[in-house]
C-alpha cells in the first residue's frame, strides 16, 4: 500500500504537467475544468450512469429490481404506503424500502423513499465514525414551510393486482398510477401521462451492506491512480473494469489528494424521471448556460457530462457549462405548448443529472411541433432519502406557486436593496468610502449602498475593523445616513483560529463548530489563514451568532448596517473541491456529505436572524446577500451569481441565469455588474449598466486586482450613458417594489422569461436573452455583445410594442422577431400594449429621498387603443408593519377607452383601515402625472380632463395631446392630476 502523501504528490506532479500542457491552450478552461469533478470521477455518479447504461444495452428485457411487496399496500387520508423489495441477488434475497406516496391539498404529490435497515440504524459504520446510520431525513426542516396537509378528497379509484390508482388534484383530474412490479409511477392530467418515474427501470437506492474485505488485486507498476483522478493525468494507465458491479468507490474515494473515508459504505439514490411529450426542460439552477436545458450524454451540441449541484467556490467558471457553481435549487419544470409540470428532488448531498431527449416519439395528445419529443432525466444523489415532489401545472404559474408554497416565497426586501449598490474588493478605509459617497453625489448619480469586502476587517477577524483603516466606522455610517444610504459588511463563515480574538474562542469553548470525522473541531485554510466554520444547523450556534451582530458588540455597525454573507459553500481552501470533507460531522452527527447543499442557507438563516435582533424593540427586515444557496433561501434574502469576468461571454451569461434564478423560487438575484475579474472596457462596462438596471439585485462589483471603476471615473460619454441607465432603474423602483410583492404573495419570478409569460407561443421557449419586467409589460432585451449598434426582439403576441423612449409603434408580428436599433446609449426596451405601470420621474440620489414623491403613471394602452391594465404595491420598505395591512395595493384600470379608475387591488376598504405613520405621510403623496401612450384621436382637441377623488370630489387637470408622427403613436400628458395615490380615484379623458 502505498501512502496517501504518496499518492497526493505523484497526483499533484502529473496534474501540474496536464495543466502546463493544457494551460497553453486555453487557461481558463483547462484549469477550472480539472479542479472540479467530473461524473466519472464521482464514484456513485459513474456507477448511476453505469447502471443506465447497463439497462439501455440490455434493452426490452432489463427489469428494474424493485417490487412492491404484495399485501404491503395501504391507502388512507391521502396517503398511499408500501414496501418496496430490491432484489440484490441471484438467490432472490431482498432489501426493504418503506415507500410513501403523499397526495397534497394544493395538488402536489410527494414520493418518498427510505431503507429499513438504516432507518433502523441497523447497520454498522468503518473506522468507529460517530456519524449517524440513518440517510438524511432533515433536508425537509430547513426548506418546507407549508403546503403539505394532505388531500383528503384523494381517493383510489382503481385497486388492481398489478397497480393501484389514485385519482386527486384540485378537480380530481390528476391521477397516479402506481404500479408494483416492477414499482413505477405514471402521474396523469385529463388521462394522459406527463411525469414517470422508473419508466426506464433506473432507480437505484444503494442499500447497505458489509464491507467483505476481498484480497487486494494485483496491480502492475503506475496502476496505483484511484478513483478520481482525471483520466487524462494516466491515459495509458487505465486498469479494465472489474466484471459485475463497480466496488472500486464503495469504501473510499480519492480525488485531489483528498481521501473520503465513507463510513457507510456506498449509499447513493437514483430514479429516472421521464416527462411525457415535453421538449423543453428549464431550472435547477444555478449553472451558467441556457435556460433551457441541454442534453447531457454527449452528442453535437450536448454536454457530455450531466447537469451537478454541489455548491463549490467556482470562481471564474466557464460559460455553457453542466458544472456546478455555488448555489443549488433541486427543481425542474417541463414545459411545451400550453403545459408546465414540474419536480422536485428534495436532497441536499452531491447531485447529478442527466437529460436526454427522446425525439420522434409521437404523442396524439400533445399538440405541436415540440410535443413529440420526451425529455429523459435521470437524477442521482449521493446519499440521502429519495423525496420527490411532482407538480402538474398546468400553467407556469401554478407550478411556481404551488413550489412557494412548499418551499416559501421571496421575503418582502429592504426597499433600498432594489436601488444600486456600489461594491468593490475593497473600499480601503472608511475615508475611502466617503470619498466615494462625495463623488456619487457630485456627478449626481444615484446610489443607496455602499460594500465593505473582507480587507475591512483586522486580519480577517470578522466583527472586527482595521485600526488603521478604519478608525471611525460610525462617522462613515452617519455621512452615508444623510442621504438614507447604506453600508454592507462581508462577515463570512471561516472564523479565524487565533489566540485573543473572542469569536472564535466562544465558537471553542461552546462547542458550536463544524467537527472532522474523528469528532474533533475542523481545522482548514481559508482568508484568515488556519480556521475553523461555524455549524450554523446547530439552533444554539443561530443564537451565538445572533449576539455577535448587536450594535453594541459589533461596534462600528449601526442601523444602516446590513450584511453580506461569502464562501458560504463553505469554501475551504485546501479541501476537497475547495470545500469541507464529506465525511466532516455536523449537529446531530449528520455527515457533511448528507447536508453539504443546504450549508450556505443554513449559514445565511442565521444571519438574517441574527439581524433581527440587534437591538431591544428594533424589528426591521433583514437585508443579507448570500453566495451559497439551496430551495428555500429566497425566504432569507438576495444571491448572486458569484465570480464572473470582465467579458462580453459573461455578460450574455447572466440573463439566462437570473432567468433560471427566477423560475426555480429564488428571484432576488444579480451578477457582478462590470464583471468580477478583470477589466471591462468602457462600453462594455456601460452595456453592463444598462443591462444591471434590469436585474432583480443590482451591484457593481471589482476584484482587488482590478482598477477602480466608480461610474464617475468612466468619462464621457460613458458616466452619463451608466447615469441614465441607474436614473432608468432608480425611476422604475416602484414596479419593481410590486414586482417583488407578486414574488412575496404568488411565488412568481421578479424577471420573466417568455414561456412563463407566453406559455403558448413556441417560438419562444427557447428565448432567454430577453426579459419582462414583473406583470408591467416592460419587454427588455440588454445588448451584450460588443459594438452592436441593432438587435432584434422576440415578439411572443399580437398585442401592440412601443418603444420605451419614444413611444414609437414597432412593426411587430406574433412570433417573430423586430429589429431595434440600439447604439450605445440606448437599452431595448419596449412597453406592451395593455399595461399601466408607476414610475417617480424626479431623479435623486437615493431610494431613500425618493420616498415621499408623486408618481407617474404610464399607460400603454392595447392596440384597439382602448384599456389597460396594471399594480401599484407599496409599503414602509423597512418594518413587517405590511403584515398588518400598513400597505397600498392599487390597481389601475383604462377601460372603454376613456376612464381611468384606480380600485384597492384586494378589494380593501382602504378608509376603514387604521393609519399607521407611513400610511398617513402617504395620505399627501398623488399621481403627478399620467401619461397615455397610443391615445386615440379622439382626444386631439382636449385640453383637460376630469379627476374626481373620493367623496366626489372632483376638479380638471390640464392634458396635452401629442398626434403621431413618423412612426411614433399619439400620446396625451395630463400634468399635476392630483389624486392621492392610495385612494380611489378617476380620470375622465
Ligand atoms: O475568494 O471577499 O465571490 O465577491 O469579492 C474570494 C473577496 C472571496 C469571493 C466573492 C467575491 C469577493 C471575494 N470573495
Amino acid at each position: 500500500m502505498r501512502s496517501s502523501a504518496q499518492l497526493s504528490s505523484k497526483w499533484t506532479a502529473g496534474l501540474c504537467l496536464l495543466i502546463a500542457f493544457l494551460g497553453l491552450l486555453n487557461p481558463a478552461v483547462a484549469v477550472k475544468e480539472h479542479d472540479f469533478k467530473k461524473c466519472d470521477q464521482s464514484g456513485f455518479c459513474k456507477r448511476n450512469r453505469a447502471y443506465a447504461d447497463a439497462a439501455v444495452a440490455i434493452g426490452s428485457s432489463w427489469k428494474s429490481p424493485y417490487t412492491v411487496a404484495a399485501d404491503s399496500t395501504h391507502f388512507k387520508e391521502g396517503q398511499f404506503q408500501a414496501t418496496i423489495l430490491k432484489t440484490i441477488n441471484d438467490q432472490g434475497e431482498t432489501v426493504r424500502l418503506p415507500v410513501t406516496v403523499s397526495f397534497l391539498k394544493n395538488g402536489a404529490a410527494r414520493v418518498t423513499v427510505d431503507e429499513e435497515k438504516r432507518q433502523k440504524k441497523d447497520i454498522e459504520l468503518r473506522h468507529d465514525s460517530k456519524a449517524r446510520k440513518e440517510r438524511y431525513n432533515e433536508a425537509e426542516k430547513w426548506v418546507i414551510v407549508g403546503g403539505t396537509a394532505f388531500d383528503t378528497e384523494a381517493k383510489l379509484s382503481h385497486e388492481g393486482k398489478g397497480h393501484w390508482t389514485i385519482k386527486y388534484g384540485p378537480s380530481s383530474n390528476f391521477e397516479a398510477v402506481i404500479s408494483f412490479a416492477p414499482f413505477s409511477l405514471d402521474f396523469k392530467r385529463d388521462g394522459h401521462s406527463q411525469i414517470k418515474f422508473n419508466d426506464r427501470g433506473l432507480l437505484n437506492m444503494e442499500h447497505w451492506r458489509p464491507k467483505v474485505d476481498k484480497p487486494e488485486p494485483e496491480k502492475k507498476e503506475g496502476e496505483e491512480s484511484k478513483e478520481g483522478e482525471a483520466p487524462e493525468a494516466t491515459p495509458e494507465a487505465k486498469p479494465e473494469e472489474p466484471k459485475g458491479e463497480d466496488e472500486s468507490t464503495w469504501w473510499d474515494e480519492t480525488f485531489g489528494g483528498n481521501t473520503d473515508s465513507k463510513p457507510r459504505g456506498p449509499e447513493s439514490v437514483a430514479l429516472d424521471i421521464s416527462f411525457v411529450g415535453y421538449d423543453h426542460v428549464y431550472g435547477i439552477p444555478s449553472h451558467a448556460g441556457p435556460l433551457s436545458l441541454k442534453e447531457t450524454r454527449g452528442g453535437d451540441g450536448n454536454y457530455a457530462d450531466p447537469y451537478r449541484l454541489y455548491n463549490l467556490d467556482v470562481f471564474e467558471y466557464i460559460l455553457d457549462s453542466p458544472m456546478t457553481l455555488y448555489g443549488a435549487i433541486p427543481f425542474m419544470q417541463a414545459h411545451r405548448k400550453d403545459s408546465t409540470v414540474g419536480v422536485f428532488w428534495l436532497n441536499a448531498a452531491e447531485t447529478w443529472i442527466d437529460v436526454t431527449k427522446a425525439k420522434g416519439h409521437t404523442n396524439p395528445l400533445a399538440l405541436g411541433i415540440g410535443a413529440k419529443t420526451d425529455t429523459h432525466t435521470h437524477w442521482i444523489s449521493e446519499s440521502g432519502l429519495l423525496d420527490v415532489f411532482v407538480f402538474l401545472g398546468p400553467t407556469p404559474q401554478d407550478i411556481t406557486k404551488t413550489y412557494g408554497e412548499l418551499t416559501g416565497t421571496t421575503a418582502m426586501p429592504q426597499e433600498f436593496s432594489l436601488g444600486y449598490h456600489q461594491c468593490r474588493w475593497n473600499y480601503v478605509s472608511d475615508e475611502d468610502v466617503k470619498d466615494v459617497d462625495r463623488k456619487m453625489d457630485k456627478f449626481k448619480i444615484p446610489y443607496d449602498v455602499i460594500w465593505l469586502d473582507i480587507e475591512y476587517t483586522d486580519e480577517k477577524k470578522y466583527f472586527t475593523w482595521d485600526p488603521n483603516m478604519f478608525k471611525d466606522p460610525i462617522s462613515m455610517g452617519k455621512q452615508l445616513d444623510e442621504r438614507g444610504r447604506k453600508l454592507v459588511t462581508i462577515i463570512d463563515p471561516h472564523i479565524k483560529n487565533v489566540d485573543g480574538y473572542h469569536v472564535v474562542s466562544e465558537l471553542k469553548s461552546k462547542d458550536l463548530a463544524v467537527k472532522n470525522k474523528e469528532g474533533n473541531i475542523f481545522e482548514g485554510w481559508c482568508w484568515p489563514g488556519s480556521s475553523h466554520w461555524i455549524d450554523a444547523f446547530n439552533p444554539t450556534a443561530i443564537s451565538w451568532w445572533a449576539s455577535l451582530f448587536k450594535y453594541d458588540t459589533f461596534k462600528g455597525t449601526m442601523e444602516n448596517t446590513w450584511i453580506w454573507n461569502d464562501m458560504n459553500e463553505p469554501s475551504v481552501f485546501n479541501g476537497p473541491e475547495t470545500t469541507m470533507p464529506k465525511d466532516n460531522l455536523h449537529y446531530g452527527d449528520w455527515e457533511h456529505r448528507d447536508v453539504h447543499n443546504l450549508n450556505g442557507l443554513t449559514f445565511h438563516n442565521a444571519t438574517a436572524t441574527a439581524l433581527l435582533s440587534r437591538k431591544k424593540g428594533e424589528l426591521r427586515r433583514p437585508f443579507v446577500l448570500t453566495r451559497s444557496f439551496f430551495a428555500g433561501s429566497q425566504r432569507i434574502g438576495a444571491m448572486w451569481t458569484g465570480d464572473n469576468q470582465a467579458s462580453w461571454g459573461h455578460l450574455g451569461a447572466a440573463v439566462p441565469m437570473l432567468l433560471s434564478q427566477g423560475i426555480s423560487g429564488f428571484p432576488f438575484s444579480g451578477a457582478d455588474v462590470g464583471g468580477f475579474f478583470g477589466n471591462p472596457d468602457k462600453d462594455l462596462q456601460a452595456r453592463w449598466y444598462q443591462a444591471g438596471a434590469f436585474y432583480p439585485f443590482f451591484r457593481g462589483h471589482a476584484h482587488i486586482d482590478a482598477r477602480r471603476r466608480e461610474p464617475y471615473l468612466a468619462g464621457e460619454p460613458h458616466t452619463s450613458i451608466i447615469t441614465a441607465a441607474l436614473r432608468l432603474r432608480y425611476s422604475l423602483l416602484p414596479a419593481w417594489y410590486t414586482a417583488f410583492y407578486q414574488a412575496h404573495k404568488e411565488g412568481a419570478p421578479i424577471i420573466r422569461p417568455m414561456f412563463y409569460t407566453h406559455p403558448s407561443e413556441e417560438g419562444g421557449f427557447d428565448v432567454d436573452d430577453q426579459l419582462f419586467v414583473g406583470g408591467t409589460g416592460i419587454l427588455v432585451k440588454p445588448v451584450v455583445e460588443q459594438g452592436k449598434e441593432e438587435t432584434d426582439i422576440f415578439i411572443p403576441d399580437d398585442e401592440v410594442y412601443y418603444d420605451y423612449f419614444t413611444y414609437e409603434v414597432l412593426p411587430t408580428h406574433k412570433g417573430k422577431r423586430v429589429a431595434v436599433s440600439a447604439p450605445l446609449d440606448k437599452i431595448p426596451v419596449l412597453m406592451q400594449g395593455g399595461h399601466i405601470f408607476p414610475r417617480r420621474d424626479t431623479p435623486r440620489r437615493s431610494s431613500a429621498l425618493m420616498r415621499w414623491d408623486d408618481y407617474t403613471l404610464v399607460v400603454a394602452l392595447s392596440k384597439d387603443g382602448k384599456s389597460a391594465e396594471g399594480e401599484l404595491y407599496a409599503d414602509d420598505g423597512d418594518s413587517f408593519d405590511f403584515e398588518k395591512g400598513q400597505y397600498i395595493h392599487r390597481r389601475f384600470i383604462l377601460a372603454g377607452g376613456h376612464t381611468l379608475s384606480s380600485v384597492d387591488a384586494e378589494g380593501r376598504d382602504v378608509g376603514a383601515i387604521k393609519e399607521g405613520p407611513w400610511l398617513k405621510e402617504m395620505g399627501r403623496v398623488k399621481v403627478d402625472r399620467v401619461i397615455v401612450v397610443g391615445a386615440p384621436k379622439e382626444w386631439r382637441d382636449k385640453k383637460e380632463v376630469t379627476v374626481e377623488g373620493e367623496g366626489g370630489d372632483k376638479w380638471t387637470a390640464e392634458m396635452d395631446y401629442v398626434p403621431a408622427s413618423g412612426g411614433r403613436a399619439a400620446y396625451v400628458v395630463v400634468r399635476k392630476v392630483g389624486a392621492v395615490i392610495g385612494r380611489d380615484f378617476r380620470v375622465v379623458f
